[in-house]
């Protein structure tokens, strides 16, 4: 990790390599932002939306090939491959560097290089860290205004020995090429060659080529999970894509729940949550990303790393998540969606009826018998955690927040049922390990392929996976069984035969989460099933919902011969992993086909 002071030498390394026109240190003031979006609404590449309807607001139109994360793109180059494991793209790290340094040489003739000091956590707090990252996007500056706690106190804090993560963003895209010509700039510079690095063993980011969410914010995945994720192995701690609540109960008391659910898979949603069942309540702390540890009291701590949401724009409404709406009333950034006539925002979904005469994510006049959406499916509004009108009141405490319940979910047509509980930590992990999901917008890909999305730390974990689950386990060895948060796996995404969602979802998950409590509390008992505990089904309030019996059947059903070919498949899968999958996952696959073998299923 490079030592005191040396972001000086760093600063100007990489100047020298990209050859900006200019450099500006950042200090995340509103002065800054204020100059910054003026700046770009001058440029032509942000829209200043209506003052009255949406205050210091903009849109931004991406490039359309520059629309999501690109996973092929995305590397792990540890010194040796097997350290990426078999669910990354490894590279070899002297080469990658030597690509990296004919890519980015130049790369920034013409533009500004800004220097973006932050931190990720409340800068006090134990669990904090910080970075810097290079950016030749001034667009890159203002989200991480909104994500990021960026602070020139960092700088002071490393001057004072601190440790930081370098990370080196270009859109690959200079003003001026190498005969000294000068190009003309576009309202979305990238390039067409995308690389996603990291080098875990230094520590070190280095990004190419896109503009977008956590290809270029680099503090969101790439520092927080990928680099983060390697942090925790080596210190003992852990870097999950979960989001973070407080639910508080009719009875009055707290309880901490983390999730981790694959992207766009409801995270924001659940993290916003609306309850519908009188008495509870549900405060915000995170939606995308936790750190946890282990507290002096030997309970599990988590804080959100991040200061705010990148959430996904299309399907949130007053209705599926009104606390999502009343966040982004002012303040916010938004990439991709669709402009009103009267300069507002719109996204499939926002309201049942599209307003008349909008302008598509392209840039195009746009009418609902359009053939494409007006909103791009991973469109996303960027703002700042604060705004949220359902924000815990300790989301910013140094300390964090001690961990009750831990969730794993996926999106599942089939197979899953609405709510299972783990027999204990091994098998939750084992839970974790086994998510599944039907691939969404986020990434490049087939949207609705099924895939494994262990954890949902796929397209995150900094390092071998199987060595992941190590860890994992290694969390729940060391602390006493009775401190450890319970684990269970939920899936809103049931469908029936219909291809219909069984689940009313959304505010209604309120039910689930109140059954979890009873576990919790003890108030009620699950019955043994070969995949875990599921609740009586005359114990789960579903009053009100109108669902048939027939419904809370399929909802809650383990189909024996699916699941044992859901038990294959995981066999198949383990096997990839070689010397690096723990026993213990193999010794679970055991468990459960021998329970499946046995014929358990719910009563
Ligand atoms: P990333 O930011 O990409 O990590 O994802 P996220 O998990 O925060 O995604 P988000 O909460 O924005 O997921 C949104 C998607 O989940 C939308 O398609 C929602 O309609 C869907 N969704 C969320 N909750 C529910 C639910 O309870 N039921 C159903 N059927 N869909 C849901
Ligand atoms: C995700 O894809 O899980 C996100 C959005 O949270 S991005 O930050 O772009 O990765
Ligand atoms: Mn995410």
């Amino acid at each position: 990790m490079p030592a005191q002071n040396s972001y000086l030498r760093w600063v100007s390394e990489i100047a020298t390599l990209t050859q900006p026109s200019e450099l500006v240190w950042c200090d995340g003031s509103d002065a800054e932002w204020n100059a910054l979006a003026s700046m770009m609404v001058e440029q032509g590449s942000l829209i200043r939306l209506n003052e009255a309807k949406r205050p210091n607001s903009f849109l931004a139109r991406s490039h359309p090939s520059d629309v999501a994360r690109v996973e092929d793109r995305t590397y792990i180059c540890s010194e040796r491959a097997e350290d990426a494991g078999p669910t990354n793209n490894w590279a070899n790290p002297s080469e990658m560097r030597r690509t990296l340094d004919e890519k980015f040489s130049g790369s920034m003739r013409g533009r500004v290089m800004y220097v973006v000091p932050f931190a990720m956590g409340p800068v006090d707090s134990p669990q904090a860290r910080f970075g810097i990252e290079i950016t030749d996007s001034p667009f890159v500056v203002l989200n991480m205004h909104l994500m990021n706690r960026v602070t020139r106190d960092v700088l002071s804090r490393i001057d004072d020995g601190a440790d930081w993560v370098p990370a080196v963003h270009s859109v690959g895209s200079p003003l001026i090429d190498s005969s000294g010509a000068t190009l003309a700039d576009t309202s979305w510079p990238c390039n067409d060659e995308k690389y996603i690095v990291h080098f875990p063993e230094t520590r070190e980011i280095w990004s190419f080529g896109s503009g977008y969410g956590g290809n270029a914010l680099l503090g969101k995945k790439c520092m927080s999970l990928r680099i983060g994720s390697v942090l925790g192995r080596d210190e003992g701690w852990l870097a999950e894509h979960m989001l973070l609540m407080k639910l508080t109960s009719p009875a009055g008391k707290n309880y901490h729940v983390a999730a981790a659910f694959p992207s766009a898979c409801g995270k924001t949603n659940l993290a916003m949550l609306r309850p519908t069942l009188p008495g509870w309540k549900v405060a915000t702390i995170g939606d995308d990303i936790a750190w946890i540890s282990k507290g002096p009291n030997g309970r599990l701590r988590a804080i959100n790393p991040e200061a705010g949401f990148f959430g996904v724009a299309p399907g949130t409404s007053l209705k599926t998540n009104a606390a999502a709406i009343e966040t982004m009333r002012a303040n916010t950034i938004f990439t991709n969606v669709a402009l009103t006539e009267d300069g507002d925002v719109w996204w499939e979904g926002l309201t049942n009826v599209p307003p008349a005469n909008l302008t598509d994510w392209r840039g195009e006049a746009w009418n609902a018998a359009s053939a494409t959406p007006a909103a791009h499916p991973n469109s996303r509004f960027t703002v700042s955690l604060a705004q949220c009108p359902t924000i815990d009141p300790d989301w910013n405490s140094p300390q964090g927040v001690e961990l009750d319940a831990i969730l794993f979910g996926g999106r599942r047509a089939t197979n899953v049922p609405l709510v299972v509980e783990s027999r204990d930590w091994n098998h939750g992990v084992f839970m974790g390990a086994t998510i599944s999901s039907e691939q969404t917008a986020a990434a490049e890909g087939e949207v609705g392929a099924l895939r494994r999305d262990p954890f949902a730390m796929l397209p995150f974990c900094g390092y071998n996976m199987g060595d992941y689950w190590q860890h994992w386990l290694a969390i729940g060895a060391s602390t006493a069984p009775e401190l450890l948060p319970r684990v269970f796996q939920v899936n809103w995404f049931r469908k029936g035969q219909d291809g219909k969602f069984l689940w009313p979802g959304f505010g209604e998950n309120t039910r689930v989460l109140e059954w979890i409590v009873a576990r919790l509390e003890g108030e009620v008992a699950s019955v043994d099933s070969a995949i875990g505990g599921l609740p009586m089904i005359s114990e789960f309030n579903v009053a009100g919902l109108g669902l048939s019996p027939e419904v809370m059947g399929q909802l809650f059903d383990v189909d024996l011969d699916r699941w044992l070919d859901e038990a294959e498949l995981t066999e198949e899968y383990f096997a990839r992993f070689g010397d690096h999958l723990p026993a213990e996952m193999s010794a679970q696959l055991d468990g459960l086909r021998m329970r499946l073998g046995r014929g358990e299923r719910a009563a």
